[in-house]
């Protein structure tokens, strides 16, 4: 970075601050994750400059030709790691991924199934103060007070009683695997279509550790950037023939000039994942994610549903007198990054929640591994239990840094952006 570094300083040493966090901190945000160098590359390539409206060799401009086998190297990518018949990479954003779902095949005021945001569903799922609540008819669907889990009977009465045009499956804070085939029957049921958000197991289901909503559902979205391990975007996969009609949603319906040095690190991220090595790293994410879960159980911890089937859980802190705000905070302080979170049937606001979702994509990156999961359920606990302390809060800092410190993030990176 030595040209940022003399011509904007304090970006410079925003990106260097920004780069020491994230190595000195042990991540376990869900849905955040550390991409490769080769992604990193990508995306601050010269092809940020270029301007490509349009599709693969149907553009607005001229000198589309590298850009062209850009995106179509993306696109067939993705098409071979997830067995989907059509892909468009263009989408900024999973929220963006998910609004030309909605506006290409429904009409304002059109009844849509989907999770409700206090259960674990996403804000673009329907949330009243994001376009899908406010364009559409939310008939949202929770959890089962008594497991915390989907409950499919419930469900299939909710979608007979509403008859909605779309049932939305997928969340971004539900620990359980979702059962795609049974969305599908209950769409079938009340001659719904089936639109599925998999932003946050994406990584799991390219590797097949879950099942794939590829060919249930009408409609997939993701981002790259979570279990994906890629830049931050999003892309749709649907079948063929609502190719034209989504792509068209996508341009000129929501977006101008797709960013080509984005899709570029798509197409490295795609590439990556569908390696083996791959494979064995969303395994080795669920293998941590249990243990963390398991271990935090043994120190008192209700773990919300009873457990995990994939790479995040929740943790309701009710009973250990703390809320979801203040643990996330002082976590924070020791060096453990998580977010705090609503449980189901939550009593706190959305602004405190009662619990802290954990999630070890990240981590599982940096090679932590199970000896290293008991270690973190121990510190966590060390910081909750005596979370006004300053002096226990510096303890656990320093054997945070003691872990990180054995899995060096990006290495040479500090160094090489100091020179
Ligand atoms: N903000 C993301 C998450 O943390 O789950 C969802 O988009």
């Amino acid at each position: 970075m030595s040209f940022l570094k003399k011509e904007d300083r304090r970006i410079y040493d925003a990106i260097l601050s920004e780069t020491k966090r994230e190595d000195s901190n042990i991540e376990l945000i869900a849905s955040e994750n550390f991409v490769s160098e080769a992604v990193l590359e990508a995306q601050g390539s010269v092809l940020t400059n270029k301007y490509a409206e349009g599709y693969p060799k149907a553009r607005w401009y001229n000198g589309c030709e590298y850009v062209d086998d850009v995106e179509t190297i993306a696109i067939e990518r993705a098409k071979k790691l997830f067995k989907a018949e059509h892909v468009n990479v263009q989408p900024h954003s999973g929220t963006q991924a998910n609004m030309a779902i909605y506006f290409a095949m429904l009409k304002p005021g059109d009844t849509v199934l989907a999770m409700d945001l206090a259960c674990g569903g996403h804000l673009s799922h329907g949330h009243p103060h994001n376009f899908s609540g406010k364009f559409y008819k939310i008939a949202p669907y929770g959890v089962s007070r008594k497991t915390e889990r989907l409950d499919y009977d419930e469900i299939m009465e909710l979608a007979k009683t509403h008859k909605p045009k779309m049932i939305l499956a997928g969340a971004s804070a539900y620990p359980m695997a979702i059962d795609f085939k049974k969305f599908r029957q209950i769409a079938d049921a009340v001659g719904a279509f089936v639109f599925v958000d998999i932003a946050h197991i994406a990584g799991l289901v390219a590797a097949g550790l879950h099942q794939s909503p590829v060919e249930y559902a009408e409609f997939v979205t993701s981002t790259t950037h979570k279990t994906l391990r890629g830049p931050r975007g999003g892309f749709i996969m649907c079948r063929k023939e609502f190719a034209k009609r989504i792509d068209a949603e996508v341009f000129p319906g929501l977006q101008g000039g797709p960013l080509m040095h984005i899709i570029a690190a798509k197409a490295v991220c795609f590439k990556e994942a569908l390696r083996p090595e791959f494979k064995k790293y969303q395994a080795q994410i669920l293998k941590n994610c249990k243990t963390l879960s398991n271990a935090m159980e043994k120190l008192g911890y209700r773990i919300v549903a009873g457990g995990t089937d994939t790479h995040l859980f929740l943790a309701d802190l009710t009973n250990k007198k703390i809320t979801g705000k203040e643990a996330a905070a002082v976590l924070d302080k020791a060096g453990i990054t998580v977010n705090k979170n609503l449980i189901p049937f939550d009593t706190q606001s959305p602004f405190i929640g009662s619990g802290i979702r954990i999630g070890t994509p990240a981590a599982t990156t940096r090679g932590m591994k199970e000896p290293e999961m008991k270690k973190i359920a121990r510190l966590i606990d060390k910081v909750l239990t005596d979370a006004n302390d300053e002096k226990n809060i510096m303890e656990v800092r320093k054997e945070v840094s003691a872990i990180v410190k054995a899995f060096p993030l990006y290495k040479g990176l500090i160094r090489r952006l100091e020179k």
